[in-house]
């Protein structure tokens, strides 16, 4: 199965809920003001976004539709066109390409999105380039967030370094690194507990942990990844809004867009932000990731090609 066709598969839900909705709406030859609107109000309930909806109903009403093709496909066609440009620019696989330096990725996010079943499936695309990873189970909540974590590991071949539970993350988080540092690692892998984007201590704790890294190298941590489900819909912009206030992100990764009929809000995501998209969620098996292409994400978005 190609890339895209294994990304079709996994993305069905949100495709065809574009594709059967814009079918409803686009009846007539002509597209008018009325239709215009429908297609317009159909994108934000699929979670696209105000200002990407906006954006979409504008192209379309300053664009002649050609009378002679099918306007559904016309419709399909400026999406696909929109989601390319807008997303393109945000394609970023610098995560997974050999460096001279060592790369400390701390990944954070609410409960539940997806970081550490992500963060298995990262370590392998790295284990695979040949890369000497790390994972930091800096999720010290709880035993069994330790133990997920090591399963993982073992999974994929990975190492790991870890404490008991309760311990301060930021401790756990300076160790890996340290260890990283003395036996030549690539990659460095920071799992952290879920945290309430409003609640003031576990930030403070999130903070502590980039700042301890530091002592060890400057520039650590390289990249601040924040993992999305795309099943939260709107809510995620508020999580990135907040997680970035706190250390600015270096990119993003949704997940759960198999799950979803909701998989446009990246598109709102994208527009708001313009944050790097690193990777996306297809479900929970190790090979459930796809690097972010645009191009792959757009056409599958608007079941084209
Ligand atoms: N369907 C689906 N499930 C996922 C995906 N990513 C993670 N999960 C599941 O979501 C649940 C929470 O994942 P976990 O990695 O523990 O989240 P964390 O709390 O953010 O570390 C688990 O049951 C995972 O198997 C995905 O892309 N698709
Ligand atoms: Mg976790």
């Amino acid at each position: 199965m190609s890339i895209f066709e294994k990304f079709k598969l996994g993305f069905k839900k949100s495709a065809s809920n574009i594709a059967s909705g814009l079918k409803e709406i686009i009846i007539k030859k002509e597209i008018d003001d009325n239709t215009l609107d429908k297609i317009e109000e159909f994108l934000i309930s699929a979670d696209v976004g105000v200002d990407a909806s906006s954006d979409i109903r504008s192209i379309l009403s300053n664009k002649k539709i050609d009378s002679n093709s099918e306007p559904i496909n016309e419709v399909k066609k400026i999406l696909n066109e929109y989601i390319v440009e807008l997303m393109e620019p945000l394609e970023n696989k610098s995560i997974f390409e050999t460096k001279d330096y060592l790369n400390v990725t701390l990944v954070s996010g609410v409960n539940g999105v997806g970081k550490t079943t992500t963060i298995g499936k990262i370590s392998k695309i790295l284990k695979n380039n040949n890369r000497k990873v790390v994972l930091g189970a800096c999720d010290t909540f709880r035993a069994a967030a330790i133990e997920q974590l090591e399963t993982w590991s073992q999974k994929i071949g990975v190492e790991i370094i870890k404490s008991e539970a309760k311990a301060d993350p930021a401790s756990v988080a300076y160790k890996t690194l340290e260890y990283a540092k003395n036996n030549s690692f690539n990659d460095v892998l920071l799992d952290t507990a879920g945290r309430l984007q409003n609640k003031k201590n576990l930030m403070d704790e999130y903070k502590k942990i980039a700042n301890v890294l530091k002592k060890l190298d400057s520039k650590a941590p390289q990249e601040v990844i924040l993992v999305l489900d795309s099943t939260s819909g709107q809510n995620v912009i508020n999580q990135v809004e907040e997680f970035n206030k706190i250390i600015p992100l270096t990119g993003l990764i949704m997940t759960k867009l198999d799950g979803t009929a909701k998989g446009g809000v990246l598109i709102a995501v994208a527009k708001k932000f313009k944050l790097p998209i690193i990777c996306l969620g297809l479900g929970e098996k190790e090979d459930d990731l796809q690097i972010f292409d645009a191009r792959i994400f757009a056409d599958a978005f608007t079941q084209i090609n």
